[in-house]
């Protein structure tokens, strides 16, 4: 353990105490004058790298991967009004997605507060509806505490995003501080009463399923709901942009739940009497507008969060618990094993919905990067349809190959992947994105090729606002509004920043390109010419238009 330190130091090197208290490696920032101390702090402090980016935007994008990938909180720093509104599409993305994450926000002078001073704004009340929690430090000597605090409230229950603002002149004010302990996660177990209810609804279950989600992930349970679900031949779902909480390829996984999922997975929760919620809030996208869950399925719900049980689906039985004690007290339960044949349709109905169409160019390029890329090979991604492609017919085989945003925000993959790079340098990191949403951080591409991370990125261009023009035709067909993008040549732009750019039209050039981006040891783009009129996974623009006639 870290002794404890009962020593006159500075707001700041206090600040950066705590953080190397808690194991951070990387913190992400765009620097300003209202926090030099801070940066100063960790220009000393060697176990702690900064990453400096191009946007406020990219920096949060790049701590949630980093967070996502390393399973410890992202760091994040901004100044004042004008750093802290950049960044807020990341704390939104970390408030959605469950991510720990701790976010320094330079203030103006205490002196100054309330008067509206140079970018000033109320940093602890302008986050408090997207952050799990805000606060000002006003006290130096209040540091520890509240630092201490905030990493806490960030990785403990629900994680998510905390944010502190720090007046300037904080930070460089001295006072004794005293240190606590690093966080340790609470992991309360399920009472003996609790795991009783749900084997007992077992016993009558004929067709159960397990939706899984982040929750899982967080307690490091994959190998647990693996075993359970392997015991008892029960099949298991990925929630939304949770892929890899299962082996894809295991004959117990049947798919999963995101956007516009396949009718074959939409029948197995149907067919479903039984369902295990374990780690999921159930969300909107999950439960496909909340309308697959119905009143006659008998539902268990398992999760660390008192607020997510019965937020929407009232559960049969509803357990506050840590996801691995969890699996590891079911794991003892007497049921007989009946669901086979169960598990093995609906295994299939997976298998029919996702067999490899080799006449389908998008297609393809999901089964090279999958015969190509290492298995534990780390995907991120951006929203858009594009992503379809990837959600549908790529397999996640390993734990922790995917980080991707349940908040649905463009802009995220590339910068994702930096963070996701850094917090696991060994691995091979590569993004996803659409030209919209590429061209929202694609200057975090610099980002990359300053700081040697070696990361890939997939730029589908197909000139447009493609997910956007589908519910056009869908809504108001041939009246195309706002969604035309012009002519970029992003693998030309990729070289103009420093990184390799490959432009590809075809799957031999797809392949060539991969393999040497994979062995190219330099961050590089791989520009992959779209067809427009392929709008989704499953149609044209004119079989929309037809379809809606
Ligand atoms: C930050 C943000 N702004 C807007 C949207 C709404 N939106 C969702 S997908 C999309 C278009 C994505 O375009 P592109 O990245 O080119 O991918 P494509 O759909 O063409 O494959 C938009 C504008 C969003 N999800 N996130
Ligand atoms: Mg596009």
């Amino acid at each position: 353990m870290i002794p404890n330190k009962n020593q006159s130091q500075s707001g700041a090197k206090a600040i950066v105490e705590c953080m190397k208290r808690e194991s951070v490696s990387h913190v992400f920032c765009v620097p300003g004058e209202s926090y030099l101390p801070v940066l100063d702090a960790i220009h000393d402090e060697e176990s702690i790298a900064l990453i400096s980016a191009r946007h406020e935007g990219g920096a949060s994008f790049m701590a949630e991967g980093y967070a996502k990938a390393s399973g410890k909180p992202g760091v994040v720093m901004a100044t004042r009004g004008v750093g802290g509104s950049n960044l807020t599409i990341g704390v939104h993305t970390a408030y959605q997605d469950s991510t720990p994450m701790v976010v320094f926000l330079g203030q103006v002078h205490r002196d100054f507060r309330g008067r509206e001073g140079f970018q000033e704004i109320d940093l602890d009340q302008y986050f408090s509806h997207i952050a799990k929690w805000t606060v000002e430090i006003q006290d130096a000597k209040r540091v520890p505490e509240l630092v201490q605090r905030a990493f806490r409230i960030a990785q403990t229950g629900r994680p998510g995003p905390v944010v502190l603002s720090l007046p300037e002149d904080m930070l460089l004010e001295k006072a004794e501080m005293t240190f606590a302990k690093p966080v340790q996660k609470p992991a309360p177990r399920p009472s003996v009463k609790e795991i009783e209810a749900i084997e007992s609804l077992l016993h009558e279950a004929e067709r159960p399923l397990i939706i899984a989600g982040g929750g899982v992930q967080r307690s490091r349970a994959e190998l647990s709901l693996w075993g359970f679900a392997k015991t008892y031949e029960i099949p298991v779902m990925a929630a939304f942009r949770r892929h890899d909480v299962f082996p894809n390829d295991d004959e117990h996984y049947v798919g999963h739940l995101g956007l516009g999922a396949h009718p074959n997975l939409l029948k197995t929760v149907e067919k479903a009497d039984t369902i295990l919620a374990f780690g999921t809030r159930l969300s909107e996208v999950t439960t496909q507008g909340y309308s697959i869950i119905k009143y006659d399925h008998k539902l268990i719900h398992v999760d660390i969060d008192y607020e997510s049980i019965g937020k929407v689906f009232a559960p049969d039985v509803g357990v506050v618990a840590d996801l691995k004690e969890s699996l590891q007290a079911l794991s003892k339960i007497n049921v007989t094993t009946r669901w086979s044949e169960w598990r093995k349709e609906r295994r299939r109905a997976y298998e029919d919905a996702t067999a490899i169409d080799k006449g389908s160019f998008n297609q393809n390029v999901m089964a090279t990067m999958q015969e190509l890329l290492p298995q534990d090979a780390i995907l991120t991604n951006d929203a858009g349809n594009f992503a379809g492609w990837m959600h549908a017919f790529y397999q996640f085989r390993k734990r922790n190959t995917y980080v991707g945003p349940t908040s649905g925000a463009m802009g995220y993959g590339m910068p994702a992947a930096l963070g996701a790079k850094l917090a696991r340098p060994e691995r091979t990191v590569i993004s996803l994105s659409g030209d919209g949403g590429f061209m929202m951080t694609m200057q975090e591409l610099e980002t990359a090729v300053r700081c040697n991370i070696p990361i890939i990125s997939l730029v589908f261009n197909n000139q447009m606002y493609g997910t956007i023009r589908m519910h056009q035709e869908i809504h108001y067909p041939y009246k195309t509004i706002g969604t035309d993008l012009g002519s970029v040549q992003f693998s030309k732009v990729a070289i103009g920043m420093g990184a390799r750019g490959f432009y590809v039209r075809t799957i031999e050039e797809f392949e060539e390109a991969l393999t040497e981006a994979v062995n190219g040891g330099v961050a590089a783009v791989i520009e992959i010419e779209s067809d427009p009129e392929q709008i989704s996974v499953s149609s044209t623009i004119q079989q929309v238009r037809d379809k809606h006639r």
